[in-house]
């Protein structure tokens, strides 16, 4: 069974960013003991300053960043725990991050995950996702797998008992789905419902996919929801925005950019209803986006509906 590192000198990673990769997984395989044994509330730990960690989500960036700062490569890390952007080193590496996503779903046991775009920038202000050297996904389900990609496609790995990342699959590609009339062997994840209430193109687009007999497949964690599209190789994640939030909820830099570079790289297709997610310019850290990515004819018909 091929490895990670013999993965990513296959698809010509250079020393130093399979040696970020070493830090991610590192960080992967001690978030995924933490989500599994630790309290969800205050977990009963402290982290290297002596405070104790209020949430999973804290915690979890904790780690992150202290494997981080150990790594000579990286220089500037941006978190949706931290306030701004923060210099943590001299190297050429910048790493922005959602370290759980999904946290308060950890304490009624449903799968979350990380989520990590990785750069070659100094700041992330006006960065664009095109930009993005690499991606990580880390999907803390019933198995600890990622998806990474240094665009030359998208490989799932899964954490083993002797705690290596073994490859599961490569080449992972999400194409139409079945050519059957019926949607019964579509997915589709309608994030945001409420929106409906105001957003009356959303209400048609997801009765069109209800009559159409699409498989619901939508949990309220954006990583697991992503990872049934990637694995089943096809569907459509929609969470747009409506009049209390035009922008919706998902960060831009954090969670939609690396995710549709995922996505874009393993043949699917991400746009926030009007251009690619991986074109739109980052103005501030805390920036939001629609988001529908997914099967391109879905995202497609997503644009089409809601222009
Ligand atoms: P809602 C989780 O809190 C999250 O950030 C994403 O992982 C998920 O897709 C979305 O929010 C769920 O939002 O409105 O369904 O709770």
């Amino acid at each position: 069974m091929q490895n990670l590192q013999s993965y990513l000198e296959g698809a010509g990673a250079g020393d130093e960013l399979i040696g970020v990769f070493g830090s991610l997984t590192e960080s992967v395989r001690k978030i995924s003991l933490a989500v599994r044994t630790a309290d969800t509330g205050k977990i009963g730990t402290t982290n290297s300053y002596g405070e104790e960690q209020v949430a999973m989500d804290v915690f979890s960036n904790t780690i992150l960043i202290e494997e981080l700062k150990k790594n000579s490569q990286v220089g500037l890390v941006a978190s949706e725990e931290l306030p701004d952007e923060e210099k943590i080193g001299g190297g050429e590496y910048a790493l922005a991050f959602d370290p759980l996503d999904g946290s308060s779903l950890v304490d009624v046991n449903f799968s979350v995950g990380t989520i990590i775009g990785i750069y070659k920038k100094k700041t992330f202000i006006g960065v664009k996702g095109d930009d993005q050297v690499a991606a990580l996904i880390a999907v803390y389900g019933p198995r600890t797998t990622i998806f990474l990609t240094v665009k030359k496609g998208v490989a799932q790995f899964m954490l083993n008992l002797k705690g290596e990342f073994i490859l599961m699959k490569d080449k992972i590609q999400v194409g139409e789905g079945s050519d059957a009339s019926s949607g019964a062997s579509k997915y589709f994840a309608p994030g945001n419902l409420r929106a409906c209430a105001s957003n009356l193109a959303y209400l048609d687009l997801v009765n069109y996919w209800i009559k159409e007999q699409y498989t619901l497949r939508y949990s309220g964690g954006m990583v697991p929801d992503i990872n049934h599209i990637l694995l089943k190789g096809k569907g459509v994640f929609a969470y747009p925005g409506y009049k209390d939030e035009p922008n919706g909820k998902l960060r831009l830099l954090f969670e939609c950019a690396p995710m549709s570079l995922i996505m874009e790289q393993a043949g699917g297709a991400a746009s926030d209803g009007k251009i690619r997610i991986l074109e739109k310019k980052l103005e501030n850290l805390e920036q939001r986006t629609p988001i529908f990515i997914g099967s391109k004819g879905e995202v497609q018909r997503c644009s089409n509906a809601l222009k």
